[in-house]
Formats: structure tokens, sequence, C-alpha cells
């Protein structure tokens, strides 16, 4: 693709104010009739070329104002259509295309998923479907009439309310108009036809509007829709009380369809989700199962006033609909449940994620300015770290100026497609404050690090607390300037709660928040009665890495005592990456890891049997961080096999030392409770789940294995038996996997289970296992959850077998992601991010993944989508 540059922006010459399509639907050969009312804009040269975008459509016809146009008078290639001189007033233009959804395995445009006709038309989809001005900022009243042959397609969908329907006099055919009064950008629109069954239920909004509530699934499925229904309500309700947003049509609809190449799409009145976050019942969904479909239900929900009624100017601001939609469904998340089990988890997906993609080739600004393909810039980045940005904002400039912020920019800008600095208008207006400083966080890519050092003088009852700021060179940023971190914080006594600060002088202080907005700033606390251990960054106020020094004492007072539940966590996280990545050193060394300190491992201990706090909490604190963190800790000359090894001995440690303690609790906790997808209830299964998953390495886990697995009557329990035999490599681990593909071999989802458990396993048959998989009849790569389950699983989430000192496994990747991409290159591309850390190998491994890098890049033809992840990859 051709570089597309934020500064080069300009509106477009003409407006089209409204659409009127219809579909005439066959599996191989669909019309598609779009009468286009085209205005130039004010300031358009009389007959200024009118180019319209397309992507592969073969063209019946195109007539201006009922005549065809002629030959002359056009241009027209499966990639654009040209009208060279337009009437300098109001004109029709009516397009017909002829397109093909059976072979449409893109999954973007108008494609069929197990024959349900659907739509994606995000990013730019639309002009897979008709030639048009497929952009965020044309806004334009859509109608949309649908005909099908009955049988195949009872039900006909698209945007808006269902104003006509009828059948031919024959029965055969029937056909259904919609039209949608919100004016908006084409790749909001979405149309669906098929068989489908529907699971219906009503809301009345704060405003006494009587909304009709449908959720479509495949026949079969009607069970399975409940939790998402109800979440879906959750979610609506939640938006008025939150944020004051009401719902705006009569009808609510959401499609579950098999073949999605993300999670959810929030066209307007019409969603369409991956089955994957609308299905669940307690035999084939796991509890994150669970939460992703409350997060992701609400997250396209809220996408209602946060994208749509208010949309992005361009691709460059999709962040202002992401990021602020991601942190208004963990909101919603963290109201409907537990407010730190939310924080730590989201924080745990931001540094597994955001925080690696930043460190690496595909680091990018949560505001891009160039971009080759926007696909890929659907990323952690844009959604999590954007998120995080919106945060940060409100502990800026203080949750009522927040609100007052939001409630403006809905007031204003609803109906506009906006930008960024809109957006940040609103707030410095209610506010009061200049926010230009809070703009250099969306254009500067690259996680910043806080160092902070501490001193305390007793005479002077004073403490000293240097702060500096610094962020690493990115692709194309080789230096940075300052940004504004709020860092909230508490000064811990030596009793555990926090000491009262009477007096305060250098930077910014307002109330528990500093406002560091320098490159280096101090800040001197008055009257300090005892030698306070600081405890910065409380609920991760801010996306930094937080560099303190603190000693192993304080850190495990800290993790015993601070009044701040993530800063708890935060403390085992910090003695545990100090540990582990001491001992991946020693061991890539040649050496043997060292002992895990005993203190660490009681207190540990202590945080188990602490039956004040809750179950999920608990289980949060006795994990270690990821494989993958420890890498990004590292950060260069990573040897994934030594980090894999440190981890593997410190959780047996652990085990050994805690085995007694872990399995009276784990005991105490197996009494049979009825399955509830709430937060208690998952918090306990996560809790024991997690202390089996310790028992798994000492001998106290062979029997309760096998017993946790047959006893399960919910999927959460018998996926964390299943894992723990077969990562353990026991016995009865074939016989758990033969046992589970028979019993959810009629459900695909659970059967992605399955495909995870075998590519994520610890051992070197693991390749081996995931190439004979790909040939299993229950996979396809034809569908992208099937392909993430497999593939994507063992190259994301198996760094010690995907980054084989053999190369191996950067061969699999390269050779699958070649052979899909011109299938479906957004997949392939996906896929590819796989590889974004690949200069941080030790140079064995580096040299590996090079030459598959380059061998991707040599293949002809090759994909935008592919050529943009691996040219950056490779520059
Ligand atoms: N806004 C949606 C993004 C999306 C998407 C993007 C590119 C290709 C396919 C896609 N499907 C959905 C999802 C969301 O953020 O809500
Ligand atoms: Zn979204």
């Amino acid at each position: 693709g051709q570089a597309v540059r934020l500064a080069d922006y300009q509106p477009t010459l003409y407006a089209i104010e409204t659409v009127d399509l219809d579909f005439l639907l066959s599996p191989h050969a669909t019309l598609v009739t779009a009468r286009l009312a085209i205005v130039p804009r004010d300031g358009t040269d009389a007959g200024a070329p009118l180019v319209l975008d397309g992507d592969g459509l073969t063209l019946v016809s195109v007539s201006l104002d009922g005549r065809p146009l002629a030959a002359e008078a056009f241009t027209a290639t499966p990639d654009g259509l040209t009208v060279a001189t337009p009437p300098a007033r109001p004109f029709t233009l009516e397009i017909v295309t002829e397109i093909d959804p059976e072979a449409n395995l893109a999954l973007s445009g108008l494609y069929r998923s197990r024959g349900t006709y659907c739509t994606q038309c995000e990013a730019e989809g639309f002009r897979r479907i008709t030639y048009f001005l497929d952009r965020p900022d044309v806004l334009s009243i859509y109608t949309t009439r649908i005909e099908a042959p009955v049988a195949e397609a009872p039900i006909l969908l698209a945007n808006g309310n269902q104003i006509v329907s009828g059948t031919s006099a024959d029965g055969t055919r029937h056909f259904a108009v919609w039209h949608d009064p919100y004016p908006k950008p084409s790749y909001l629109f979405a149309m669906v036809a098929g068989d489908l069954a529907l699971v219906r239920d009503d809301f009345v909004t704060a405003s006494g509007r009587e909304v009709d509530l449908r959720i479509y699934v495949e026949h079969g499925n009607e069970d399975r829709a409940t939790y998402a229904m109800d979440a879906l309500k959750r979610s609506m309700r939640w938006d008025e009380e939150a944020f004051g947003r009401e719902y705006d049509l009569d009808i609510f609809m959401i499609v579950a369809v098999s073949d999605f190449n993300m999670g959810a799409m929030e066209n307007k009145g019409l969603n369409i989700f991956n089955d994957k976050y609308v299905l669940a019942a307690p035999e084939t969904a796991t509890d994150q199962d669970y939460t992703g479909i409350e997060g992701v239900i609400a997250h396209e929900y809220f996408h209602n006033w946060t994208g749509n009624r208010i949309t992005c100017r361009d691709w460059f601001q999709l962040c202002l609909k992401e990021g602020l939609t991601v942190f208004r469904d963990q909101e919603f998340s963290s109201d409907q449940r537990s407010r730190p089990v939310k924080r730590i988890s989201d924080v745990r997906t931001l540094r597994a994620q955001q925080f690696t993609e930043d460190a690496g080739p595909l680091a990018h600004p949560v505001r891009p300015e160039i971009y080759h393909e926007i696909n890929n810039f659907y990323t952690a980045t844009v959604y999590e770290k954007g998120a995080e940005l919106i945060r940060a904002l409100k502990t800026l400039i203080g949750a009522d100026a927040f609100a007052r912020g939001m409630d403006l920019y809905f007031d204003r800008h609803d109906g506009d497609a906006a930008t960024i600095e809109d957006f940040l208008a609103c707030f410095a207006e209610a506010s009061g404050s200049d926010l230009a400083p809070f703009l250099m966080w969306y254009r500067q890519a690259g996680t910043p690090r806080v160092t902070a050092r501490g001193t305390y003088d007793a005479e002077a009852r004073r403490f000293t607390l240097d702060l500096a700021q610094t962020c690493p060179p990115t692709p194309g940023q080789p230096t940075k300037l300052p940004v504004p971190i709020p860092v909230r914080f508490g000064l811990v006594g030596p009793n555990g709660a926090d000491l009262d600060v009477t007096a305060v002088s250098g930077a910014t202080v307002k109330d528990d928040v500093i406002h560091l907005t320098e490159a280096s700033q101090t800040v001197v606390f008055e009257g300090v009665a005892a030698r306070p251990v600081p405890s910065l960054l409380r609920a991760f106020s801010a996306p930094v890495v937080l560099d303190i020094d603190l000693p192993l004492e304080d850190r495990l007072f800290l993790l015993g005592h601070d009044s701040d539940p993530f800063n708890r966590w935060e403390a085992a996280q910090a003695i545990a990456t100090v540990a582990l990545k001491a001992a991946a050193a020693a061991i890539a060394a040649g050496g043997t890891s060292p002992e895990t300190d005993r203190s660490f491992v009681s207190a540990l201990g202590t945080v188990a049997a602490d039956e004040t706090l809750d179950h999920a909490f608990r289980a949060l604190v006795l994990q270690l961080p990821s494989e993958t963190d420890i890498a990004r800790e590292i950060g260069s000359d990573v040897d994934p096999t030594a980090i894999a090894a440190a981890r593997r001995n410190m959780r047996r440690a652990i085990a050994e030392a805690l085995a007694d303690t872990f399995a009276g609790l784990y005991d105490r906790l197996s009494t049979a409770e009825p399955f509830r997808p709430d937060a208690a209830g998952a918090g306990r299964r996560a809790f024991r789940n997690t202390l089996l998953d310790y028992l798994s390495l000492v001998p106290a886990g062979a029997g309760r294995m096998e017993r946790h697995y047959d006893t399960a009557d919910n999927m959460t329990d018998r996926l964390a038996a299943l894992t723990a035999l077969v990562f353990t490599g026991a016995a009865g681990a074939e016989a758990a996997l033969a046992d589970f593909y028979d019993r959810f071999k009629d459900h695909p989802l659970a059967i992605d289970k399955w495909f995870v458990v075998q590519a994520t396993a610890p051992s070197d048959d693991t390749l081996d296992t995931v190439r004979r998989l790909t040939g299993h009849p229950a996979f396809a790569f034809t569908n992208p959850n099937r392909v993430r389950s497999l593939v994507g699983a063992f190259s994301m989430a198996n760094p010690a077998q995907f980054n084989r000192p053999d190369g191996a496994g950067y061969a699999f990747l390269a050779s699958t992601a070649i052979d899909l991409d011109p299938r479906n290159p957004q997949l392939a591309a996906r896929l590819l991010g796989a590889f974004r850390s690949w200069r941080t190998m030790e140079p064995g491994r580096r040299a590996k993944a090079e030459v598959e890098l380059r061998r991707i890049a040599a293949v002809r033809p090759l994909s935008p989508d592919v050529t943009d992840i691996v040219g950056r990859c490779l520059a």
C-alpha cells in the first residue's frame, strides 16, 4: 500500500448525503445497486473529478441522474471508479456491482460464514461491496433493501429500523428494507442474511424508550446467548448511569458468526460478533470467556456513542473511538466486578501486549502519523495504551472535570467526525488547564521510564523524592520529550497506614497525585514522622515503567501492608522479576538457578492463607510474571529457554515450600458449590486452579489433577486440570485429552481450548504436535478462531517453543503465514506480530528469525498487510 500521512488530510470534494443500497443475494453472484445522492462541497471546483474507492470490484453499470454514463465519462478498474467531470450541482450516481460472497475468504466486505451472509466494513471493507468515498469523514443516511430466497435466508437484517418487507407471489423469495436515520460513515454499514435463531428481550431507557433487543445465533445455540443478553442490558443501564448516554434506536441487534477476523464490530444498531464473544454455557465456556463476553458486549454497545454518534475524522484518529471505548468497557467491568482485580488483569494485558509492542520494531504512537495498511493499526497501542491515556487524563484533571469534559464532548461533537484535538479541547475547557503537553502522549511512541529515588532525613523529618522520566527511541523517533505523568502515591508508615503529609514543596502535588511534567523533578515532604516506604504509581496511574530500587524488605512490606491492592500485587511481581532475571542470566551462562528467597516464599504463603483477601486477588499474587514479561525486562540477548527454566524452577521451589499450605487451602475449597459465572465464583475457581497449578509440580498433585478433571462441572475447572496434566506430562494426560475431545467434539469453541492446551505445552515435541494438528479434521485454515487457537497460541503464548534455538518455530510460522496470505491477509499479518521481539533475541535465534522474515518478504505476490508488518519488522 501507498503511505498515508496525517499531515496530508483533506476533506473530500463531494459529500454523499444518502445511500440507497439494494442487495440481490446469491452465493457466487450477488448484485449490489448503490444509489448515491452526491453534493459538491462548498469550494469544490466545478466539474472536479469524483474519485471513488473500490477493491476487487466488478462493475455492471453506472448511471448519472438515471442516464447511463457514456464510456468516456468515467473510468472503472477493480480498485476505483472516477467520474471525470461530474455536474457542479447535486446529482445521483447509480452503480451496480457484482460480487462473489462465497469466494470471499478475507472476511472483509460481504462474505459467508457457514451459510450466513454477513459484512465487515471496518476499516476499508465497504469498497469491496460498491464504489464509494470509503473513509470515516463521509457521513450518509443509509436505506438498505435485501432480497433473497426465503428458504436460504429467512432472516434479512441491516442497520436501523425495518420499514418495509414483502414476499413474492409464489412465496419463494422475500425482501426487507431497513432505514438508519443517523448519518454514518461507510465502515459502520452492515447487513446480514441467513437462517438464524432469535433470542429476544427488551429494555426501557431512562427516558422511557422501549428497545427491542435481539441476538441472532445459529439454530441450537439459543440457550448459550443468555449471558450475552444479560451483559447487554447491564451495559445499557450502566452507560445511562455512568455517562448519561441513552440508546437511540427502537431496536438493537447482535448477530453471532463463526468466521470473523476480530472480536466484534459496532455497526450501527446491528453489531456483528465473533461467536466466541456471544456463546457461553458452564460446560463449554471458562470464566475468562464469560468476562470476555461481558467486556466485548459492553465495548461494542458503548461504541454507539463513542465511535458511531461521534466518529473519527480519519483513521489516524482511531484511538479517539477505540481508546475511549476500551476505557469505558474497563470501567464498566470494574463496576460490575472487583475494581482492583480488573485493574491488575488489565495491566497484565497492557504489559504483555502493549509494552512488548512498544519495545520493538512495530512500536507506533497511539495516534500514528503515517501508515501503509490501516488494518495493522488495530493494535494494543491504539486500544490499550489509548485507554490508559484517558485514565491518566482523568487522574490529572480529576473526576469532576473529566465528567464535565465528557459531557461537553458528547454535546459539542454529536454527529461529527472528530479528532483527538477536538476531544482534548473539551477537557482543557472543562478543567481550565492547558492540555497541549498531554497531546505528546498521543504523538510519541515508546514506554516512558520513571526513575524514583527516595531519601529520608530523620532529624529534619523530611522525605525527598527525586523523579525523572526518559523514553527510549522508537522507529522514526530517535529523541523524546517529557510527557505529563500522574504518579498516584502514598508514603507508607511503619504500621502500614499512609503517613499524613503536612507540607510539600517542589513538583505539583494535588491530593495523592504527583504531576510529573518535567524530565526531572524533586518533591519534598515535610513533617514525615518516620521513615516511609514510598508506594508509587498506585493503581498503575500511568502507562510507564517504574524504576525504583527498593530493598527486598521494603517490597515485602508493601506486599504485606500497602493500602493499595494494585501495589501489593505489584510488589510481588517486582520481587519475582528481579529474581527471575538473575536466575535466567545464571542459567543462560551455563549455571543453575539461585535459590528462591525464603522470605518471599513465606510472604506468598501468608497472602494465600489470608482469608480477609478475596480469592481472585490471592490467585493473582501467586501468579509469577510471564516468560514474555521477563524477556521484555531483560531486553536484549534474550534466551527464552533459560527464562522458561528459571520460571519453572521458581514455581517448583514455591510449590515445594508451600505444598502443605496449598494442599490444605485447595482441599478446603473443594466443597461443591453450584456454578455461577460471577466475580465471587470466578475468583474462587481462579484461586483453586492456581493452587492446583502449583500442586501439579509436587507429588501432592498426582491424584488431585485427575480428580479435578473428572469431577469438574464447568469448563474453567476442567480446562485447568487438563492444562496441568498436559503441561506436567502426567500419566493421565493422553486419556484426558482424548476424553476432552470426545466430550466437546461438537463444540468448536471448546475444541479451540483443546488446540490451545497442546500448542502451549512446554515440551520440545510441541511444534511436531502443532504441525500434526493442522491436519486434524476439527482444524480449518479458513476459520480465524481455529488458526489463532493453534498457530496463534503457539507463536504468541509459547515463547520457549516458538523461539526454539533451531529456528523451526520461526520457519513454521513463516510458512503458515505465506500459505494464508492469499486467502486472509489480515489474519496472516496478525499472526506475524509474533516476530515483534525478534531483535531482542540472542544472536543465534536472531539470525534464524531474520532468515524467515526475509523469506516472507521475497514472496510475490504478497499482500499489503503482510508486506507492511514484515517490512517494519526488518527495518
Ligand atoms: N471496531 C472494530 C474493529 C474491527 C475490525 C478492524 C479491522 C478488521 C476487522 C475488524 N473487525 C472489527 C472492533 C472494535 O474495536 O470494537
Ligand atoms: Zn472498539
